[in-house]
Order: C-alpha cells, then structure tokens, then sequence
C-alpha cells in the first residue's frame, strides 16, 4: 500500500463557513466546489471536510441522523458526488469526518431503540438503570456541561451521551454497530473518497460496569473510563482488516489524551489500525483539566512536547502536525501575536508546520492569519460548547464578564466565524447574513488582498507548501533539537544522506542575539525562507527578530 499521505498537505474545510453559494448565509457544497481552484493554488493535496451528513445540527454536524446523506443546507448527495469527482480532477483527495462514537439521537437507530426496551436496536446504544435511590447512574460529566446521562420517560432507563444529550454514544460492544459502521465507511469508499478523520475514536470502548470516578464529589470528567478503552484497539483493528486495508487511503483518528507511547499502539504500520493521530498534548498546554480552566501556557513546555512527538514517532508510526481545527482557537490569536505581529508570527508558525515530521494540516482561513473574534454578547455566539458553558458557569456565579473572556480566549466559535473571501459585505462568504457573524477585520484581513501580495501570509504558505515539497529530508530525516533550554526559541535540525536543514522559531516578540553552534556553518548553507524578508545571516552570530523565523538548507 502506498503512503501518499506521508507526502500531503491536508487542508481542513468547516462547510458550514466556507462558502455559501445560494444566499441563505449558509456555507455549502457547491460554495466548496466553486472555490477548489483558491484550494489548488495554495498547493495543498487533501481536503478534509467537516461533517456534512444529515444532521439536526446541535453539534453543527457532529450529530448525524444518516450517514448516507447529506444536509439540506449543505446540498444533495449528487452535489457530493460531483465534489468528490472535482476535487479528483485537480488531483486532489478527499477525506470525510466519520463521526461514530456517537450518532444523533435523531438517527432512525436510536428514534427504534429509545421506542423499547425490547427492540432489536435497544443494545446499539448504552442504557444504565437509574440507581436504587434514583440517582444518576455514575458521576461522569459531559464535555458539554451536565450529566453524561440523560433520563427516557419511556423506557425508565438513562442513555449515555459524552457529549450533547443529542449525541447518544454508540455500543461497539456489539457487533451490529460494527457492521453497521464498517458498511458506511464502504458506502463512502465506493463513492471514491481517499480516507476518514475519525472523530472522537478512542473514545469507543468504555471500561465494563461504566464505574462512578472514585473520590470526586459532584460530576467530574470520566475520562479514565472511556478514552483509550480496554477494546478500542481490537475494534479499529477489526475495521482496518475488514475495510480500510482493501483500499489505497489514510486514516487520521482524533484522540485526545494519548502520549506518544499511547499513540503508537494506534499509529505503527504492524499494528493495522490507523495511518496517524491527532494528538492533543501541545494544545492542551494553556488549560488545567478541561478546556475551561485557563492557565498561561509557556514556549518551553509547548516546544518541548513538539520535540517529544517529533522523536518519538516517525521512524515507526507517524505523526499529524497541526496547531488549529475547528475546536481551537484561531493559532495566530494563540501563539502567536494577532496585533502588532499578525504577519510575522502567523509565517512563523507556517514555517515550523511546514519543516516538522509529519502530516501537515492547514485549517481554513490559517492561511491568511485569520484570528480570533470578540463578540460583545453571548448571544452572537453559536457553540453548543461555549453555550454550555456560559448557562453552567452561570450558575456557579461567574461573572458574564468572566464567562465572555473564557469564550473569547477559547470558544469554538472562534474558529468558525465565515471564511474571508474579500472585502465585499460579509466577507464575500455570503450574499446574506451568516450563520454567524463575520470577524469585523475581513475589510483588510481576507483572501483578495492576499493572494496576489508576494508579502501576505497567504503567498508565505503557498511558497512554504512548494518548498516541502522540494525537500524530502522534511519527509523522511531524523529529528534533533537546538537550544532546548531556551525559553523563547525552538530550533532543530531535519537531516537525511542528502540534506540538512535548520529552522529557527522565535515565539516571542523579544529581539535577542543568538550564537548559532558550529556545526551549523552559516557559509554553507543557504537560507532559503525567511519570514522577515532577509536575504543572508551575515555570520553566526545573529540578531533575531520578533517572531522571526528561518530556515537554512546544505547538502550532507
Ligand atoms: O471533538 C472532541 C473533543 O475532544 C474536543 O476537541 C471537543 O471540541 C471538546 O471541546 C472537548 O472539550 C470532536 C469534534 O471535533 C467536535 O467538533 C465535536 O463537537 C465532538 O467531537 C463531538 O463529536
Ligand atoms: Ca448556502
């Protein structure tokens, strides 16, 4: 089987805004389709995209009621089938999000098993009784504030739902629910799509008995009890032998809360599970427990788990390489600086994604520094997640002041606002009022304005996706960092038999002077991208620029 995907770019679309092309604010299908040339342009290979099955939208298309259809809002099946052929036709792939942790509980499965405790799809979802005293039947919180269990007047039982109580999680343990995902994934496979990002994926398998966490008081996350369960490696084996092995496409599984060595029992090739991960550690830096609990995240323990995932995976397994989704904050407005050096870190954190091991992903609007967005009111606001939040930390007696600041700093909706196409009304997404707000600075921050500017942020990824491109050494050489203890700069060395190349990333808007070592020779080695416009380091002793970044290259 081949490993295309070693080799590709993978660009990440939020349908829902990315374009919509008939005017009902709401991005679509052939808003997709209309806009595969900008795709090509930019260079990458893959395009993800988002849920965009039947869905009643309560986790904006992470709750499917078919997985063999698609949305109204977003178009037909035969609008599908024509993106897939298009998006072939400029030799690019497609990967679609298989969301099967859960379904929603608008799905025909679980509309028959809710109906009795007898029907024959009762076992394809999670039931517990109430407790003796009537209480809930563990403590586990739902990612989406409240209980993991939602009471069915009906049948007398609760159903377990990790997150919306409109997204009842699947039972894999039986094997129905296995087939059934095995047969929707062929479903997609025989349309010619090239793979699945696999939502939520180690979340599949829940320890026997769904035991309370022991010692907290109140609801608390149930993480321990789910993720990375005792049968999710026989599960994704299962489905890599029966379905995904008989095809030439990549897998990528979401799975928050692995570690490297986690990871590998999912990723390396003699294991037939999956081609790579998403990992959650360097993203997870800024937050406590959940997503909620801010803390100040710092260079050195960001740059140090990157170098950990870096060594630790690539030889065997392979690893994603991504600092944004749409779950994240926009990564300018994160680590970089989204004011006075929106250009400048925006490119740097573009040049450290584009040198790294690993399958690069480039979420819609990273291209062009699109950054975070500070709604006055929360009714602006959309996420199921923030919403949540909002009403549940109410309650708690945080202020709105408080609250508003936990969603400006890490609230979804963030990363969703519309593509920024131009600078027309409504950013050129829509001819009528989005779904959601547009970011008010798409009157200079937007796609127009930057691709035919050799200086945008826009022009900077297209040149760096090209120069990966040319350097095989970025695919295949080992890994070895500078400067470990330095608290503002991540430096490393990529190398194969040919080549070497050397990047150098400041995260700081600190200007200092840096003395390369000697094995890097300066008169050597050519710099070939620098994202301040220089043109030669002059010496090895050097002046680094806020967020500056570069890289140098030499033959072995
Ligand atoms: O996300 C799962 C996940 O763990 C988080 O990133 C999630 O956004 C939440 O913040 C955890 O606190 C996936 C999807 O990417 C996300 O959009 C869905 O809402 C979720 O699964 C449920 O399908
Ligand atoms: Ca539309």
């Amino acid at each position: 089987m081949s490993e295309w995907w070693k080799n590709a770019v993978i660009y990440q679309i939020y349908p829902r805004s990315f374009m919509d092309s008939n005017g009902d604010g709401i991005g679509d299908i052939p808003g997709i389709e209309k806009k595969l040339d900008y795709l090509a342009s930019l260079g990458i290979d893959v395009i993800w995209l988002s849920p965009v099955y039947k869905s009643p939208n309560v986790d904006n298309g992470y709750d499917i009621s078919d997985y063999r259809d698609i949305q109204d809002e977003f178009g037909t099946l035969a609008d599908m089938e024509r993106l897939i052929d298009k998006i072939h036709e400029k030799g690019m792939k497609i990967l679609m999000d298989l969301v099967v942790n859960h379904t929603s509980d608008q799905h025909p499965w679980f509309i028959e098993a809710r109906s009795s405790k007898d029907n024959p799809k009762r076992d394809y979802y999670i039931w517990a009784d109430p407790k003796p005293d009537g209480s809930l039947p563990n403590n586990w919180e739902s990612h989406f504030s409240g209980s993991v269990w939602q009471f069915d007047e009906k049948t007398g039982q609760y159903y377990l739902h990790i997150f919306s109580a409109g997204q009842p999680d699947l039972n894999w343990e039986n094997p129905s629910v296995r087939k059934e995902v095995k047969d929707i994934a062929l479903f997609w496979l025989d349309k010619g799509v090239d793979g699945f990002r696999m939502d939520v994926i180690n979340f599949i398998s829940k320890v026997p008995g769904l035991p309370s966490v022991p010692g907290a008081t109140g609801l608390v996350r149930g993480n321990m009890f789910y993720m990375n369960g005792p049968k999710v490696h026989e599960y994704l084996h299962e489905l890599n032998q029966d379905v995904f092995s008989k095809y030439d496409i990549m897998t990528v599984g979401e799975t928050p809360s692995v570690t490297p060595e986690i990871a590998h029992q999912y990723v390396d090739e003699d294991r037939g599970e999956l081609s790579m991960v998403f990992q959650f550690e360097h993203i997870n830096t800024d937050i406590k427990g959940t997503r909620w609990q801010i803390k100040p995240w710092s260079i050195k323990e960001f740059k140090g788990i990157i170098s950990k995932w870096q060594k630790a995976i690539g030889d065997k397994g392979w690893n994603s390489i991504y600092l944004s989704n749409h779950d994240q904050p926009r990564s300018v407005s994160r680590y970089g600086n989204d004011d006075k050096y929106l250009l400048e870190s925006a490119k740097m954190l573009c040049t450290m994604n584009m040198t790294l091991r690993g399958t690069p992903y480039v979420y819609q609007g990273e291209e062009l520094g699109m950054t975070n967005v500070r709604f006055d009111d929360i009714s602006s606001y959309q996420d199921v997640e923030s919403l949540g939040m909002y009403e549940d930390y109410g309650k708690k007696g945080v202020s709105v002041h408080d609250r508003m600041e936990l969603v400006y700093y890490r609230g979804r909706d963030s990363a969703r606002t519309p593509m920024q196409w131009d600078s027309s009304e409504n950013a050129g997404f829509s001819h009528a009022r989005p779904w959601l707000a547009v970011n008010p600075n798409y009157t200079w921050l937007n796609a127009e304005n930057e691709m035919d500017n050799p200086d945008s942020i826009f022009s900077f990824y297209k040149n760096m996706i090209a120069f990966r491109r040319k350097h095989p050494v970025i695919i295949d050489g080992s890994f070895k960092e500078y400067f470990e203890d330095h608290d503002r700069l991540f430096a490393y060395m990529r190398e194969n038999d040919d080549e070497r190349l050397f990047t150098m990333l400041n995260f700081s808007a600190t200007q200092f002077t840096l003395i390369l070592p000697e094995d890097i020779d300066v008169s050597s080695m050519n710099l070939e991208v620098s994202n301040i416009g220089r043109k030669d380091l002059g010496g090895n002793i050097i002046t680094v620029y806020p967020y500056e970044s570069f890289v140098l290259v030499g033959k072995k």
